[in-house]
Protein backbone atom coordinates (compact mmCIF):
# COMPACT_ATOMS: atom_id res chain seq x y z
CA UNK A 1 0.00 0.00 0.00
CA UNK A 2 1.04 3.76 -0.25
CA UNK A 3 2.17 5.04 2.63
CA UNK A 4 1.91 8.98 3.61
CA UNK A 5 3.27 11.11 6.74
CA UNK A 6 0.78 10.68 9.61
CA UNK A 7 -2.20 9.01 11.02
CA UNK A 8 -4.57 10.26 14.07
CA UNK A 9 -4.75 7.78 16.29
CA UNK A 10 -6.47 8.37 19.80
CA UNK A 11 -6.96 12.21 19.43
CA UNK A 12 -2.83 12.81 18.49
CA UNK A 13 -1.12 12.63 14.98
CA UNK A 14 1.75 10.40 14.96
CA UNK A 15 4.37 9.50 12.67
CA UNK A 16 2.75 6.42 9.90
CA UNK A 17 5.24 4.07 11.46
CA UNK A 18 4.77 4.77 15.29
CA UNK A 19 0.37 3.90 14.57
CA UNK A 20 1.31 0.60 16.42
CA UNK A 21 -1.12 -1.35 18.48
CA UNK A 22 -0.65 -4.13 21.64
CA UNK A 23 -0.58 -7.58 20.18
CA UNK A 24 -3.09 -8.29 23.14
CA UNK A 25 -5.74 -5.63 21.79
CA UNK A 26 -9.42 -7.35 22.23
CA UNK A 27 -10.34 -6.47 18.24
CA UNK A 28 -7.02 -8.31 17.26
CA UNK A 29 -8.66 -11.90 18.61
CA UNK A 30 -12.38 -11.04 18.68
CA UNK A 31 -12.72 -9.13 15.83
CA UNK A 32 -14.27 -6.66 18.07
CA UNK A 33 -13.87 -3.15 15.51
CA UNK A 34 -15.94 -1.48 13.38
CA UNK A 35 -14.97 1.06 10.65
CA UNK A 36 -15.72 3.16 7.42
CA UNK A 37 -14.31 3.29 3.95
CA UNK A 38 -14.69 6.75 2.29
CA UNK A 39 -12.91 8.23 -0.36
CA UNK A 40 -12.42 12.59 -0.80
CA UNK A 41 -11.68 13.60 -4.20
CA UNK A 42 -10.32 16.71 -5.93
CA UNK A 43 -13.61 18.95 -6.92
CA UNK A 44 -13.73 22.59 -8.16
CA UNK A 45 -13.94 23.73 -4.75
CA UNK A 46 -10.61 22.03 -3.36
CA UNK A 47 -10.81 18.42 -1.90
CA UNK A 48 -13.76 16.86 -1.27
CA UNK A 49 -14.96 14.27 1.16
CA UNK A 50 -18.13 12.45 -0.27
CA UNK A 51 -21.18 11.84 1.51
CA UNK A 52 -18.58 11.61 4.84
CA UNK A 53 -21.26 12.85 7.30
CA UNK A 54 -23.47 9.71 6.26
CA UNK A 55 -20.18 7.67 6.58
CA UNK A 56 -19.64 9.05 10.09
CA UNK A 57 -23.18 8.69 11.25
CA UNK A 58 -23.65 4.55 10.01
CA UNK A 59 -19.64 4.39 11.97
CA UNK A 60 -21.44 5.49 14.95
CA UNK A 61 -24.35 3.25 14.22
CA UNK A 62 -21.91 0.16 13.59
CA UNK A 63 -20.19 0.68 16.83
CA UNK A 64 -23.62 1.11 18.99
CA UNK A 65 -25.19 -2.06 17.53
CA UNK A 66 -21.77 -3.75 18.97
CA UNK A 67 -21.94 -1.46 22.50
CA UNK A 68 -18.98 0.29 22.08
CA UNK A 69 -19.24 4.24 22.74
CA UNK A 70 -17.03 6.46 20.65
CA UNK A 71 -15.03 8.59 23.34
CA UNK A 72 -15.19 11.42 20.70
CA UNK A 73 -18.17 13.32 18.75
CA UNK A 74 -19.24 12.68 15.16
CA UNK A 75 -18.07 16.60 14.70
CA UNK A 76 -14.61 15.91 16.26
CA UNK A 77 -13.94 13.07 13.52
CA UNK A 78 -15.18 15.09 11.03
CA UNK A 79 -12.48 17.94 12.05
CA UNK A 80 -9.60 15.49 12.49
CA UNK A 81 -10.30 14.03 9.23
CA UNK A 82 -9.97 17.22 7.74
CA UNK A 83 -6.87 18.17 9.64
CA UNK A 84 -5.46 14.70 8.50
CA UNK A 85 -5.68 15.54 5.00
CA UNK A 86 -4.08 18.43 5.33
CA UNK A 87 -0.88 17.72 7.28
CA UNK A 88 -1.00 14.91 4.26
CA UNK A 89 -1.41 16.88 1.61
CA UNK A 90 -3.37 14.79 -0.15
CA UNK A 91 -5.92 16.09 -2.99
CA UNK A 92 -7.51 12.39 -3.34
CA UNK A 93 -7.55 9.61 -0.86
CA UNK A 94 -9.50 6.94 0.84
CA UNK A 95 -10.58 7.35 4.34
CA UNK A 96 -10.50 4.63 6.70
CA UNK A 97 -11.84 5.32 10.15
CA UNK A 98 -11.58 2.77 12.93
CA UNK A 99 -12.73 2.11 16.11
CA UNK A 100 -12.35 -0.85 18.34
CA UNK A 101 -11.62 -2.67 21.79
CA UNK A 102 -8.04 -1.81 22.55
CA UNK A 103 -6.10 -3.64 25.24
CA UNK A 104 -6.35 -4.48 28.56
CA UNK A 105 -9.28 -6.73 28.76
CA UNK A 106 -8.98 -10.53 27.49
CA UNK A 107 -12.29 -12.65 26.96
CA UNK A 108 -15.31 -12.68 25.54
CA UNK A 109 -17.00 -9.93 27.91
CA UNK A 110 -15.31 -6.70 26.11
CA UNK A 111 -17.38 -3.78 27.81
CA UNK A 112 -14.10 -3.55 29.81
CA UNK A 113 -11.76 -3.21 27.44
CA UNK A 114 -11.06 0.40 26.16
CA UNK A 115 -12.87 1.87 22.76
CA UNK A 116 -9.75 3.43 20.66
CA UNK A 117 -10.35 4.92 17.42
CA UNK A 118 -7.56 5.28 14.37
CA UNK A 119 -8.44 7.25 11.34
CA UNK A 120 -6.04 6.35 8.19
CA UNK A 121 -5.85 8.17 4.78
CA UNK A 122 -3.67 7.18 1.58
CA UNK A 123 -4.07 7.02 -1.98
CA UNK A 124 -6.09 4.03 -3.14
CA UNK A 125 -5.88 3.78 -6.69
CA UNK A 126 -8.97 1.25 -8.75
CA UNK A 127 -10.03 -1.53 -6.40
CA UNK A 128 -11.04 -4.38 -8.76
CA UNK A 129 -8.13 -3.29 -11.29
CA UNK A 130 -7.47 -0.05 -13.48
CA UNK A 131 -9.24 -2.12 -16.33
CA UNK A 132 -12.83 -2.74 -14.06
CA UNK A 133 -14.48 0.44 -14.62
CA UNK A 134 -14.28 0.18 -18.63
CA UNK A 135 -14.12 -2.88 -19.46
CA UNK A 136 -16.22 -4.49 -16.42
CA UNK A 137 -15.06 -7.27 -13.99
CA UNK A 138 -15.66 -10.99 -13.92
CA UNK A 139 -17.46 -12.09 -11.09
CA UNK A 140 -18.26 -15.89 -9.70
CA UNK A 141 -21.06 -16.51 -7.25
CA UNK A 142 -19.68 -17.87 -3.85
CA UNK A 143 -20.25 -20.81 -2.36
CA UNK A 144 -19.82 -19.23 0.91
CA UNK A 145 -23.55 -17.11 1.93
CA UNK A 146 -23.72 -13.76 3.00
CA UNK A 147 -23.97 -13.70 7.45
CA UNK A 148 -26.94 -14.06 8.09
CA UNK A 149 -28.80 -11.64 10.42
CA UNK A 150 -29.68 -13.46 13.46
CA UNK A 151 -25.85 -14.43 13.70
CA UNK A 152 -24.62 -10.90 12.96
CA UNK A 153 -25.16 -7.94 11.82
CA UNK A 154 -25.26 -7.25 7.85
CA UNK A 155 -25.78 -3.85 8.74
CA UNK A 156 -23.05 -2.97 10.84
CA UNK A 157 -19.55 -2.50 8.87
CA UNK A 158 -17.93 -4.91 12.00
CA UNK A 159 -14.27 -6.02 11.53
CA UNK A 160 -15.01 -9.59 12.24
CA UNK A 161 -17.88 -9.89 9.92
CA UNK A 162 -15.37 -9.23 7.23
CA UNK A 163 -14.06 -12.88 7.56
CA UNK A 164 -17.00 -13.91 5.67
CA UNK A 165 -15.62 -11.67 2.88
CA UNK A 166 -12.58 -12.57 3.17
CA UNK A 167 -13.57 -16.57 1.95
CA UNK A 168 -15.24 -15.73 -0.60
CA UNK A 169 -12.93 -13.42 -1.61
CA UNK A 170 -9.86 -15.89 -1.30
CA UNK A 171 -12.23 -18.23 -3.15
CA UNK A 172 -13.15 -16.63 -6.06
CA UNK A 173 -9.54 -15.24 -6.84
CA UNK A 174 -8.03 -18.67 -6.63
CA UNK A 175 -10.91 -19.99 -9.06
CA UNK A 176 -9.74 -16.68 -11.63
CA UNK A 177 -12.21 -14.12 -10.75
CA UNK A 178 -11.80 -10.78 -9.47
CA UNK A 179 -14.79 -10.11 -7.34
CA UNK A 180 -17.07 -12.93 -5.46
CA UNK A 181 -20.94 -12.46 -5.42
CA UNK A 182 -22.47 -14.02 -2.18
CA UNK A 183 -26.29 -14.79 -1.91
CA UNK A 184 -28.06 -15.01 1.65
CA UNK A 185 -29.12 -17.83 3.34
CA UNK A 186 -32.21 -18.33 1.59
CA UNK A 187 -30.42 -18.17 -1.83
CA UNK A 188 -31.40 -14.59 -3.03
CA UNK A 189 -28.48 -12.58 -4.27
CA UNK A 190 -26.83 -10.75 -1.64
CA UNK A 191 -23.82 -8.83 -2.49
CA UNK A 192 -20.34 -8.66 -3.35
CA UNK A 193 -17.49 -9.41 -0.95
CA UNK A 194 -17.26 -5.41 -0.89
CA UNK A 195 -20.11 -3.95 -3.57
CA UNK A 196 -23.47 -3.82 -3.09
CA UNK A 197 -25.15 -5.29 -6.68
CA UNK A 198 -27.34 -3.88 -8.70
CA UNK A 199 -29.23 -6.08 -12.39
CA UNK A 200 -30.75 -4.12 -15.12
CA UNK A 201 -33.64 -5.93 -17.16
CA UNK A 202 -35.90 -4.66 -19.62
CA UNK A 203 -35.17 -1.46 -18.82
CA UNK A 204 -35.85 -1.47 -14.95
CA UNK A 205 -33.02 -1.59 -12.48
CA UNK A 206 -32.96 -4.33 -9.94
CA UNK A 207 -31.29 -4.17 -6.49
CA UNK A 208 -31.24 -6.77 -3.10
CA UNK A 209 -33.79 -5.23 -0.12
CA UNK A 210 -32.39 -4.49 3.30
CA UNK A 211 -33.17 -7.60 4.43
CA UNK A 212 -31.49 -9.70 2.45
CA UNK A 213 -28.35 -8.89 4.75
CA UNK A 214 -26.88 -6.72 2.68
CA UNK A 215 -24.61 -4.02 4.23
CA UNK A 216 -26.54 -0.41 3.60
CA UNK A 217 -24.25 1.13 1.47
CA UNK A 218 -23.53 5.17 0.62
CA UNK A 219 -23.03 4.47 -2.54
CA UNK A 220 -26.06 2.22 -3.09
CA UNK A 221 -28.15 5.37 -1.50
CA UNK A 222 -26.67 7.68 -4.29
CA UNK A 223 -26.98 5.39 -7.18
CA UNK A 224 -30.58 4.85 -6.24
CA UNK A 225 -31.26 8.37 -6.08
CA UNK A 226 -29.58 9.45 -9.25
CA UNK A 227 -31.02 5.90 -11.13
CA UNK A 228 -34.41 7.69 -9.81
CA UNK A 229 -33.62 11.55 -10.71
CA UNK A 230 -32.23 10.11 -14.20
CA UNK A 231 -35.62 8.75 -15.01
CA UNK A 232 -35.27 4.77 -14.05
CA UNK A 233 -37.78 2.72 -12.50
CA UNK A 234 -35.78 1.14 -9.49
CA UNK A 235 -36.58 -1.87 -7.52
CA UNK A 236 -35.66 -3.23 -3.90
CA UNK A 237 -36.40 -6.71 -4.40
CA UNK A 238 -35.31 -9.96 -3.95
CA UNK A 239 -33.32 -11.57 -6.81
CA UNK A 240 -33.01 -15.01 -8.11
CA UNK A 241 -29.59 -16.36 -9.08
CA UNK A 242 -30.34 -16.76 -12.67
CA UNK A 243 -31.41 -13.57 -13.17
CA UNK A 244 -27.93 -12.67 -12.72
CA UNK A 245 -27.86 -14.43 -15.34
CA UNK A 246 -30.50 -13.49 -17.58
CA UNK A 247 -29.51 -9.71 -17.01
CA UNK A 248 -29.11 -7.13 -19.54
CA UNK A 249 -26.32 -5.47 -17.26
CA UNK A 250 -25.30 -6.20 -13.90
CA UNK A 251 -23.26 -3.30 -11.74
CA UNK A 252 -21.42 -3.10 -8.76
CA UNK A 253 -21.28 -0.06 -6.86
CA UNK A 254 -18.99 0.45 -3.67
CA UNK A 255 -16.79 3.08 -1.57
CA UNK A 256 -13.04 1.49 -2.62
CA UNK A 257 -14.89 -0.06 -6.07
CA UNK A 258 -16.61 2.72 -7.14
CA UNK A 259 -19.23 1.95 -9.99
CA UNK A 260 -18.27 -1.19 -11.69
CA UNK A 261 -19.30 -3.06 -14.39
CA UNK A 262 -19.65 -7.02 -14.51
CA UNK A 263 -19.00 -8.52 -17.90
CA UNK A 264 -19.33 -12.31 -16.68
CA UNK A 265 -20.66 -14.24 -14.03
CA UNK A 266 -20.03 -18.08 -13.42
CA UNK A 267 -18.93 -17.74 -17.16
CA UNK A 268 -22.31 -16.40 -17.95
CA UNK A 269 -21.57 -12.70 -20.13
CA UNK A 270 -23.57 -10.36 -19.20
CA UNK A 271 -25.61 -9.09 -22.47
CA UNK A 272 -22.28 -8.73 -24.43
CA UNK A 273 -20.03 -8.94 -22.34
CA UNK A 274 -19.47 -4.97 -22.18
CA UNK A 275 -20.90 -2.56 -20.28
CA UNK A 276 -24.47 -1.79 -20.98
CA UNK A 277 -25.61 1.75 -21.73
CA UNK A 278 -27.97 2.27 -18.42
CA UNK A 279 -24.57 0.76 -16.18
CA UNK A 280 -22.06 3.89 -18.59
CA UNK A 281 -25.13 6.49 -18.31
CA UNK A 282 -24.77 5.79 -14.46
CA UNK A 283 -21.66 5.58 -14.37
CA UNK A 284 -20.85 9.03 -15.50
CA UNK A 285 -23.32 11.06 -13.67
CA UNK A 286 -21.96 9.29 -10.58
CA UNK A 287 -18.15 10.25 -11.67
CA UNK A 288 -19.68 13.48 -11.56
CA UNK A 289 -21.73 13.31 -8.46
CA UNK A 290 -18.08 12.52 -6.88
CA UNK A 291 -15.79 14.92 -8.69
CA UNK A 292 -18.28 17.54 -7.49
CA UNK A 293 -18.90 18.32 -11.44
CA UNK A 294 -22.71 17.72 -10.97
CA UNK A 295 -24.49 20.54 -9.30
CA UNK A 296 -27.36 18.04 -8.12
CA UNK A 297 -25.30 16.78 -6.00
CA UNK A 298 -23.23 19.11 -4.83
CA UNK A 299 -24.88 18.97 -0.99
CA UNK A 300 -23.13 15.00 -0.85
CA UNK A 301 -19.61 16.96 -0.39
CA UNK A 302 -17.57 17.70 2.45
CA UNK A 303 -15.18 20.18 1.24
CA UNK A 304 -12.01 19.70 2.77
CA UNK A 305 -11.31 23.60 4.54
CA UNK A 306 -7.60 23.85 4.69
CA UNK A 307 -5.53 24.14 0.61
CA UNK A 308 -3.82 21.10 -0.07
CA UNK A 309 -1.20 20.53 -2.62
CA UNK A 310 -1.99 20.63 -6.24
CA UNK A 311 0.91 18.54 -7.62
N1 LIG B 1 -21.13 -4.35 1.00
C1 LIG B 1 -20.02 -4.66 1.68
C2 LIG B 1 -19.88 -6.00 2.31
C3 LIG B 1 -18.98 -3.72 1.77
O1 LIG B 1 -17.87 -4.01 2.45
C4 LIG B 1 -19.13 -2.46 1.15
C5 LIG B 1 -18.04 -1.44 1.22
C6 LIG B 1 -20.34 -2.18 0.47
C7 LIG B 1 -21.31 -3.15 0.42
C8 LIG B 1 -20.62 -0.84 -0.16
O2 LIG B 1 -20.80 0.15 0.83
P1 LIG B 1 -20.48 1.68 0.56
O3 LIG B 1 -19.00 1.81 0.45
O4 LIG B 1 -21.04 2.38 1.76
O5 LIG B 1 -21.18 2.07 -0.69
N2 LIG B 1 -16.73 -1.95 1.34
C9 LIG B 1 -15.67 -1.12 1.88
C10 LIG B 1 -14.45 -1.93 2.28
C11 LIG B 1 -13.60 -2.46 1.18
C12 LIG B 1 -12.30 -3.01 1.70
O6 LIG B 1 -11.70 -3.82 0.98
O7 LIG B 1 -11.84 -2.64 2.79
C13 LIG B 1 -15.32 0.01 0.92
O8 LIG B 1 -15.66 -0.03 -0.26
O9 LIG B 1 -14.70 0.97 1.38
Amino acid sequence: MEQVDLIWHNGEMVAWEDAKIHVLTHGLHYGTGVFEGIRAYPTGTGTAIFRHHDHLDRLFKSAELYYMPIPYTLEELRQATHELIAANELRECYIRPIVYRGYGQMGLYPLDAPVEVSIAVWPWGAYLGEESKQHGIRAKVSSWRRIPHDALIPHAKASGQYLNSVLAKIEASKAGYQEAILLDSHGFVCEGSGENIYVVRDGQILTPPQTAGILDGINRKSVIQIARDLGYELIERDLARAELYLADEVFLTGTAAELVPVREIDDHAVAGGEPGPITQELGRVFDDALHGRDPRYAEWLDVVAVPTKTA
